[in-house]
């Protein structure tokens, strides 16, 4: 059986990762595909367990080294348990935020040397890379003012707009590194226009409809 296709959704906050998640997954099943959904942190016990810690554990100081290694050590789980099985099996695997995140977040925005994070990226994953990227693109302000609206901040959330400008920064100079996997969407569009996007990009790299 053929490999399946691993995509995944990256963006700052309340840039409409989460909205638009349906959307891609009914486009891939109208296509006739079978599509595992899942997001990081989190996706397998363990990975939820590390994404209440990381998110909510505002008592705990973690510094950016182990708040990285605790991103990986989900990641080999959901790894193991999820994402190689389902692409095995010749799945699509829908995945809110992989390691574009720990590059943006952990490199961008904490500072660790991207080196580092490679290091890491080749001994957890191998060869595992997405196939597709889909990176929601909003000014950040705009997309914290639509995250504001929603819930109580986590510990990301609570961090300054500096920080939030170097994520942004380091996930559209990746986007420009390698263009062809990931595919920037302009979310500050509106929701239909959105679609549209997402419609065009799953029809040119995944087809089928
Ligand atoms: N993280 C990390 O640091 N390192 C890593 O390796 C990984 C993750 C894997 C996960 O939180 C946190 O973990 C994340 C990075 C870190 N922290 N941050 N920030 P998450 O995944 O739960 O949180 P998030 O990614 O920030 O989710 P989010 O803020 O919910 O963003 P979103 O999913 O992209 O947005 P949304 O919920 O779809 O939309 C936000 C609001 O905007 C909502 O009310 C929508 O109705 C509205 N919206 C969406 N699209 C539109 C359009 N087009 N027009 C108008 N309104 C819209």
């Amino acid at each position: 059986m053929p490999r399946g296709i691993f995509i995944t959704l990256e963006g700052g906050e309340g840039a409409g990762k989460s909205t638009n998640v349906a959307f891609v997954r009914n486009w891939l099943e109208h296509a006739g595909r079978k599509v595992v959904v899942t997001r990081e942190p989190g996706g397998t016990e363990l990975g939820e367990r590390v994404r209440d810690i990381l998110l909510h554990g505002r008592e705990l100081h973690t510094s950016a080294e182990s708040e990285m290694l605790l991103m990986f050590a989900a990641r080999a789980e959901h790894i193991a348990r999820v994402i190689r099985p389902a692409l095995d099996a010749g799945k699509i695997v829908l995945c809110d935020r992989f390691t574009d995140a720990t590059y943006a977040y952990q490199g961008g925005g904490r500072g660790i040397p991207a080196a580092r994070i490679a290091a890491i990226e080749s001994w957890v994953q191998g060869d595992l890379r997405p196939d597709l990227t889909l990176l929601f693109d909003v000014p950040v302000e705009a997309g914290r003012r639509r995250a504001g609206l929603r819930s109580e901040p986590d510990r990301f959330e609570q961090e300054s707009d500096e920080f939030f400008a170097r994520v942004h920064a380091t996930y559209l100079a990746r986007a420009a590194r390698e263009p062809e996997r990931m595919r920037v969407i302009d979310a500050s569009q509106s929701l239909e226009k959105v679609e549209q996007q997402l419609g065009s990009v799953l029809q040119e790299v995944v087809g089928g409809r």
